[in-house]
């Protein structure tokens, strides 16, 4: 039997766009989405996920995790919930979503050389808010080009979405201990977004391994102890949340304040002990040999970021803190934020 997409892909085939050699949608935006600079796709057939039971229980957590108080005084995690469990309603007419995940790991093993300014590596760069929905905007222009008429909804931690168990449907790793998505061979450090869409497209298999074993290595690093069980993050306890998410004037509780260990901005502590995230990320080829991926420049450090100088990042005043983080991740804490989490992260660790 022909699939229903058939008609469809004769046409899309002939334009010039196409990438060379796919013979199918989904291998097509797959290619396209890699050549723009994605470094993993997967794709989730919505009527696959109404009833897929790791989506349920997923469902089940996130109610349970709301309902415990774990998202601290993100207020917005508890809003338009029917959405983020059904996030094919954000856009009407939704059949496939397609997941894709970005690394932003520097190829360099420890580029950052302050340890009492310490910045979490997704803040490293440009906003990946912006990147990332720029190029699935583009992948969307393409995959209109090739199908007339398919509307499409790109998205990245921008309309509520539960993106971590999104993109363990569709393939692209498992959620560890430390709650992450880890995929076997790119580790943790990459960002995740989504491109909702009204074709009709084949599911990839979901990914049904867990890889973390007996390893509790991230449980154990965590200076403020945030993980009430394995695979569940409690916002009150963890330093990522009080330095990026608190109002500037909020004065965090002193066993968080007396563990900042340097963290000025995010922590990666317990990604930096994950033993996936030893090698620098890389995809296996057909052959299962690992190739190391090409890095998004976009995400480099900021020199001031990659050496910051104690003293200029104490006394920073408004025009220097816009011209240093424009359309960087920490504009989101403002000048204040940003020094209320220097002050007591210094005064802290001396
Ligand atoms: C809110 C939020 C935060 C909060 C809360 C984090 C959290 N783990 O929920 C704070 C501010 C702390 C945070 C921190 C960070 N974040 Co954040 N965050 C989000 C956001 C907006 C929502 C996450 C969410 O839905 N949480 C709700 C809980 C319920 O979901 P969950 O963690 O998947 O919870 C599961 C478990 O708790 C489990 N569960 C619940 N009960 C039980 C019981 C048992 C027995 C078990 C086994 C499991 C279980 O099931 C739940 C559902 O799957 C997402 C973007 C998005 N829209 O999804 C980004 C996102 C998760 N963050 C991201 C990043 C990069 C970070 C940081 C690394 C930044 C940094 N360096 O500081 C840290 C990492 C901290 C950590 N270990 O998670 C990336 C992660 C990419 C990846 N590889 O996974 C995302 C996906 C953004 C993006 N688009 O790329 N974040
Ligand atoms: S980000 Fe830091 S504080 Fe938060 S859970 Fe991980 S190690 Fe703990
Ligand atoms: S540190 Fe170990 S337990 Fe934690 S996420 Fe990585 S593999 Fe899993």
């Amino acid at each position: 039997m022909l699939s229903p997409n058939h008609s469809l892909l004769a046409t899309a085939k002939n334009h010039p766009t196409w990438p060379q050699g796919a013979s199918s949608l989904e291998e097509a935006i797959k290619q396209a989405a890699m050549a723009l600079g994605f470094h993993n796709i997967g794709i989730v057939a919505v009527a696959d996920m109404e009833t897929n039971p790791q989506w349920q229980t997923a469902q089940e957590n996130y109610q349970a995790w709301l309902s415990q108080g774990f998202h601290a005084g993100m207020e917005w995690m508890t809003r338009y919930t029917e959405l983020r469990l059904k996030p094919w309603q954000i856009l009407e007419g939704t059949q496939s979503i397609v997941c894709v995940a970005i690394s932003y790991k520097h190829p360099s093993d420890d580029p950052q050389a302050s340890p009492e300014l310490k910045v979490a590596e997704y803040a490293w760069g440009k906003d990946y808010h912006r990147i990332i929905r720029k190029r699935l905007q583009k992948l969307l222009d393409l995959i209109q080009q090739w199908c007339p008429g398919i509307e499409g909804r790109p998205l990245t931690d921008s309309a509520p979405a539960l993106e971590k168990p999104l993109a363990q449907l569709a393939g692209l790793g498992w959620q560890g201990k430390n709650t992450l998505l880890i995929h076997p061979t790119l580790g943790s450090t990459f960002f995740l977004g989504e491109l909702l869409l009204t074709l009709p497209l084949q599911s990839d298999a979901p990914f049904a391994t867990d890889h973390c074993g007996n390893c509790t290595q991230c449980l154990d690093v965590c200076p403020t102890q945030a993980f009430p069980q394995p695979g569940v993050l409690d916002s009150n306890r963890c330093i990522s949340y009080w330095t990026i998410e608190t109002d500037p004037e909020t004065v965090f509780p002193t066993d968080i304040a007396d563990n900042l260990n340097g963290w000025v901005f995010g922590c990666d502590s317990c990604q930096q002990v994950c033993p996936f995230n030893q090698r620098p990320p890389g995809l296996l080829n057909k052959d299962s040999q690992r190739i190391p991926i090409i890095p998004e420049p976009a995400f480099f450090p900021r020199p001031w970021i990659q050496s910051p100088d104690a003293t200029q990042w104490q006394t920073l005043d408004e025009t220097t803190f816009n011209r240093w983080f424009q359309a960087n991740p920490i504009q989101r804490a403002g000048l204040t934020g940003l020094q209320r989490n220097i002050v007591t992260a210094t005064s802290s660790t001396v």
